[in-house]
């Protein structure tokens, strides 16, 4: 390299970093890490609407549907490969119009019919707009994966703005959650011998927690009656 375009290049990146706003890398990643700050903010507000949903079920029915609630932003590398993944190339805009699960909240309850009744109640609030539903729970992956999947908008109040972000609600049992868990550690291990088996052994436990599910919510009927917190059909929801 020689001197005189040393000295343009070191220009160049003093520039970047004195006139963030010129710089059009610069300001790629000021918009990324404000758009990762309005999902931090969408996902508090959604995940603040469970935590009253949990307390007033508490008071109500004399019991909590949700064990424990937990919350990600998707990290900028997985970000980028789903983008890629969709063959879209990655820019802000891209992830604000692509991605529907850059915030999710994952939901955590004791019973099935307990995830349908949070699911429920949290997209009939007036400001919850509810884009999408996959039940894997009434359809369950090939591979023996159960959840409910929610995408829902949500207006944020900013300083000077108001935004309808999306954020990913997955509500599911704990049986169902320690399956996934140990699932996805083991999709990471790449160098298994016998893929074809670990999948067969991994879903005949899927099956085996999911009828452990059913009977727990047989024994929790007994005990509190089916009544106790009625459900209304998910399905009307969309
Ligand atoms: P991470 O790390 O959880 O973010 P779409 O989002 O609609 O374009 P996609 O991604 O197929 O399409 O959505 P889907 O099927 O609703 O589910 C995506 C998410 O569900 C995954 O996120 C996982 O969290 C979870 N999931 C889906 N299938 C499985 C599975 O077989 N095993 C486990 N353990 N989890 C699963 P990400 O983006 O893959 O990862």
């Amino acid at each position: 390299m020689n001197e005189r375009q040393e000295k343009k290049d070191i220009t160049r990146y003093v520039d970047a970093l004195l006139y963030p706003e010129t710089n059009p890398f610069q300001t790629e990643i000021a918009q990324f890490e404000e758009l990762m700050m309005m999902y931090t903010c969408a996902i508090k507000e959604v995940q603040t609407k469970l935590e009253v949903l949990n307390t007033d079920f508490s008071v109500r029915y004399k019991r909590n549907p949700i064990e424990f609630i937990t919350s990600r932003l998707k990290r900028p590398a997985s970000i980028a490969a789903k983008l890629k993944a969709k063959k879209i190339p990655l820019s802000v805009k891209a992830i604000k119009s692509n991605l529907n699960d850059a915030a999710g909240i994952r939901v955590i309850c004791s019973f099935i019919d307990d995830i349908y009744a949070v699911a429920e109640r949290l997209v009939r609030q007036d400001d919850i707009t509810l884009i999408d539903a996959k039940d894997y729970i009434m359809h369950p992956k090939p591979n023996g994966y159960r959840s409910l999947h929610l995408i829902v908008e949500v207006p944020v109040f900013f300083a000077d703005h108001t935004r309808d972000m999306r954020v990913e609600v997955q509500i599911r049992t704990i049986a169902m959650d320690f399956w996934a868990s140990l699932d996805h550690q083991l999709k990471y291990k790449q160098d298994v011998e016998n893929p074809e088996e670990i999948t067969a052994a991994l879903k005949k436990c899927a099956d085996t927690i999911a009828q452990t599910d059913l009977d727990m919510q047989a024994i929790k009927n007994k005990i509190y009656g089916e009544e106790k917190m009625p459900i209304k059909k998910f399905n009307n929801l969309l």
